[in-house]
């Protein structure tokens, strides 16, 4: 990856203009990644509650793990560099929607399409893209959901949309994906075609292994349809449900 300049704290004290450039942006630039920060978390909210819901309302978490993370401002400027981005940080905020990630990984591949349902039905959430690397892989083999979906971040000056960019995607597309994009990077990007077609051969049999998954699974827990819909809470027990009939009835003597 090609990286910027770094200017030295002695190169911006002998420079009297960009002391003051400096001065302006540092702030705004904080701004800016506070923006992403705070979009994570809220995405991450929202996660949370659909893992708790799916698990109260179908006793079966879909969501095995979440991992977030905002580009480095030196990964930022690098990538805006590269798309030849105008010199703004609203031209940033508008041509790079991946500044804010938050990885899903699920169990099975129906869980990974219910997950991006869930997220991108709501009322709060604007869709920007949706890529689905699964039905179509990439021809090295790669596959996942990719969202960028733009979320609203109140602020005390008020809300702000901000774009996260969404990848849902099953254990054994995960466990591919950070192998094939460790071998990427130790190779530059120049991986040898005995480990491209080794690459798309584990592809292959990542993807058998979800579906022989997702069929076992099927058998020992049948299908969606046949889920019996049971929400449980610690605390509703039979004396509640009692209290709530005598409620209901108006014979509530507590
Ligand atoms: P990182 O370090 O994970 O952030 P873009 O590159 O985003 O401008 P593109 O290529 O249309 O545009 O985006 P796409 O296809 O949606 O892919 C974006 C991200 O998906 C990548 O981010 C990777 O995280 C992941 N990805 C896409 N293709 C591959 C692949 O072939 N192998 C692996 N391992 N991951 C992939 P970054 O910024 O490249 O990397």
């Amino acid at each position: 990856m090609e990286s910027v300049v770094k200017a030295e704290p002695t190169d911006l004290l002998s420079n009297p203009d960009m002391v003051v450039f400096a001065r302006q942006m540092r702030a705004e630039f904080a701004r800016f990644m506070l923006g992403y920060e705070f979009a994570v978390d809220e995405v991450l909210t929202k996660v949370s509650i659909l893992r708790r819901e799916f698990l109260h309302l179908r006793q079966y978490n879909p969501i095995e793990h979440v991992s977030s993370r905002v580009k480095t401002p030196e990964s930022i400027l690098d990538k805006a560099k590269r798309k030849g981005c105008e010199p703004s940080l609203d031209s940033i905020r508008e041509q790079l929607t991946d500044i804010a990630g938050v990885r899903i990984t699920c169990s099975f591949i129906a869980d990974t399409y219910a997950v991006l349902d869930a997220l991108t039905s709501q009322d709060d959430i604007r869709v920007l893209e949706v890529k689905d690397y699964i039905a179509n892989p990439k021809p090295n083999g790669y596959k996942s959901l990719h969202a960028i979906i733009e979320i609203p971040v109140f602020l005390s000056t008020g809300a702000v949309p901000v774009a996260v960019e969404v990848q849902i995607r099953t254990i054994a597309m995960d466990f591919w994906a950070s192998l094939e994009h460790k071998i990427f990077y130790k190779y530059q990007g120049a991986v040898p075609d005995n480990l491209v077609a080794d690459l798309a051969a584990a592809a292959d049999a990542a993807d058998s292994l979800d579906r022989r998954m997702e069929q076992l699974h099927a058998e020992v827990h049948g299908t969606d349809d046949d889920t019996e819909e049971v929400e449980s809470h610690p605390d509703i027990n039979d004396a509640i449900m009692r209290r709530l009939w005598e409620f209901t009835r108006g014979e509530d003597s507590n």
